[in-house]
């Protein structure tokens, strides 16, 4: 509890036995409630995290974004926070980022990783993908977003009510920071250090990115 606010921590998880409980064992005291999402895991990370005092919820549908609409769903907090389950996004930050969201009044807080504290925590395709679905971002929908791929959201739960979640996959990422400013939401980034992968990389650069290029033309044309 922080501020008269419950925390929500929710994690989406494919295969994270060793990030999930790096990530876990790393939350600051006034976390309430972490929500862990089982896609499908044929590791142990529903036991670890289970073990280490999350709640976790299955989800059969694969995918980032199927992982998250049912992560976010079970969340109880009045505020939600999201990081991946692979030790990349601070848990440290969480108290300044909340702060912030309410000194600030806003709905909708995204962690921005750019410029990278540590340059070797992503690659240089990955730096170049988020560099041209950021600007594509930017020239679509005229939306001021440093880092339109972040893994990492603070927001009121409220906002729920208010955006329009579709996507299965990596798509939800920069959906939901869309949906955020479109349904009129408060929004605005905050810098954090962003670091190196612990476990196996999931994400399929090419088809990833080539996907998430694609759904930002389709939601920009009212077909996403
Ligand atoms: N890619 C992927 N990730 C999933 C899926 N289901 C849950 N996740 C989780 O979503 C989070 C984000 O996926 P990552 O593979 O870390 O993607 P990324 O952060 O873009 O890429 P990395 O640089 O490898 O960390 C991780 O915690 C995954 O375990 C899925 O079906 N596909
Ligand atoms: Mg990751």
């Amino acid at each position: 509890m922080r501020q008269n606010l419950k925390l929500s921590v929710v994690i989406p998880c494919y295969n994270e036995e060793d990030g999930v409980r790096e990530v876990i064992g790393r939350m600051p005291k006034s976390v309430d409630e972490i929500v862990v999402v089982d896609n499908n895991c044929t590791d142990r990370t529903a036991a670890v995290a289970t073990s280490l005092g999350a709640r976790v919820v299955a989800e059969k549908v694969p995918g980032y974004g199927a992982a998250y609409k049912t992560g976010l769903a079970a969340a109880t907090g009045d505020v939600i926070i999201t990081m991946d389950g692979d030790g990349t996004y601070p848990p440290e930050e969480i108290d300044r980022l909340v702060d912030e969201l309410v000194a600030k009044k806003w709905d909708f807080l995204s962690a921005s990783r750019f410029p990278l504290t540590d340059p070797k925590a992503m690659n240089f395709t990955n730096r170049v993908g988020n560099w041209v679905l950021t600007v594509t971002a930017l020239v679509l929908f005229f939306v001021p977003i440093k880092d339109s791929q972040s893994g990492m959201w603070v927001f009121k739960r409220d906002m729920l009510k208010r955006m329009r979640l579709k996507s299965d996959g990596m798509p939800l990422s920069q959906e939901i920071k869309l949906e955020a400013i479109l349904r009129g939401g408060k929004f605005g980034e905050s810098h954090i250090p962003y670091g190196a992968r612990i476990g196996e990389v999931k994400l399929q650069k090419w088809r990833d990115g080539w996907l998430n290029l694609t759904h930002l033309v389709a939601k920009r044309f009212g077909a996403a």
